[in-house]
């Protein structure tokens, strides 16, 4: 899609740190970390958020939740990680392409918001 920041970033146009890549999605790590392991896994097609998830194939949502396990094996977040996918502006979503963060490398705030 013209002009979405992460559809740019798939299509290589912006530079990112890829950390994973398949068929159907790209992770990347995010530029403004909030843990000491912090990717972004979005699915290749377009789609602005988790509330159009019914817009990609079966097969690419599947891909961007395995990707999920995976990336997080490989980077050795045994002792866990949180995923979160900010929608809309009450959750303060600033780029409207799906993403799942990836959050991991210490101990989480109990609470989650
Ligand atoms: P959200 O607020 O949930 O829409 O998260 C968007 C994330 O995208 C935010 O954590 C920062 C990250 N981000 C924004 N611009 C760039 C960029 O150009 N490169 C990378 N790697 N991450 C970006």
């Amino acid at each position: 899609m013209d002009n979405c920041l992460f559809c740019k970033i798939i299509a290589g146009d912006i530079p990112s740190t890829k950390v994973y890549e398949d068929a159907y999605c790209y992770a990347f790590r995010d530029i403004n970390p909030q843990a000491p392991t912090h990717i972004l896994v979005v699915p290749k097609d377009h789609v602005a958020s988790i509330a159009e998830a019914d817009k990609l194939s079966p097969e690419a949502l599947c891909a961007v939740i395995t990707a999920i396990g995976k990336i997080a094996a490989q980077e050795g977040l045994e002792k866990g990680f949180r995923v979160v996918s900010n929608c809309g502006p009450d959750a303060c979503q600033s780029v409207p392409h799906l993403h799942f963060h990836i959050l991991g490398g210490r101990q989480m705030a109990d609470q989650m918001a």
